[in-house]
């Protein structure tokens, strides 16, 4: 039978697994097209089709056609449709949308492109990845500081606010930063480990195109 949902991305990508991961937690099982950005797939008319700004993750809603992209819209879009980690009240909501604009400001960059770095697919001067160094120790002992007293960053259930500041923290490792200093956010990322359903990168995206299981 053929999933609902099919999410196109490729499998180094946080953004892609954040979509996969959401997808995951909420027990929606989902095709996956693996999009070739190094054979520049991603701006083929056939994928501008579906995304007009090029990039990766899209999620098609097959139910309706619907093709969604910019991964923290589609967390919210996987809410809505799943009823899911969207959040309790209008509070909790607004709340997690905050965070999800927050983590793309403040974190992401820093983590996906110093990252990016030490796997050498990028090229920062030394000044630049000394500035997100400095970012992203700013904006994780922020986080450490928020997560204190809390089980998670909205309400008192996990919500698409922390599976998508989860996909950015994921990747603290291997871009070289440390968890250690933040006892609170180092109890959190535990906490999403231990949700049902959850996987790591490769336990989520495969390196080609797949069906869902
Ligand atoms: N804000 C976007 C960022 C997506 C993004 O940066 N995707 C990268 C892969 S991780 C990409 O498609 N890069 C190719 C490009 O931008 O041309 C989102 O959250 O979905």
């Amino acid at each position: 039978m053929t999933a609902r949902f099919t999410l196109h991305g490729i499998y180094l990508s946080g953004p892609t697994y954040k979509v996969g991961l959401a997808l995951a937690l909420a027990g929606e099982p989902f095709d996956y097209d693996h999009v070739n950005l190094r054979a520049g797939q991603h701006k083929s008319p056939e994928f501008l089709a579906k995304n007009r700004f090029g990039q990766v993750p899209c999620l098609t809603d097959t139910s309706n056609g619907r093709n969604l992209c910019q991964s923290a819209s589609i967390l919210e879009y996987v809410a809505d449709k799943t009823g899911k980690f969207g959040g309790a009240t209008l509070e909790e909501r607004i709340a997690a949308r905050e965070w999800m604009f927050w983590v793309w400001d403040k974190l992401a960059a820093p983590v996906y492109r110093t990252r990016g770095a030490k796997a050498g697919f990028r090229t920062f001067d030394e000044a630049t990845l000394q500035m997100y160094a400095a970012e992203a120790t700013a904006a994780l002992s922020f986080l450490d500081k928020a997560l204190a007293g809390r089980d998670w960053l909205v309400g008192e259930a996990p919500t698409i606010a922390d599976i998508d500041v989860y996909g950015v923290v994921h990747y603290v490792g291997e871009a070289g930063f440390d968890l250690a200093p933040y006892p609170n956010l180092t109890a959190w990322v535990a906490r999403m480990r231990a949700l049902p359903g959850f996987g790591d990168p490769a336990d989520i995206l495969p390196p080609e195109t797949r069906a869902a299981a």
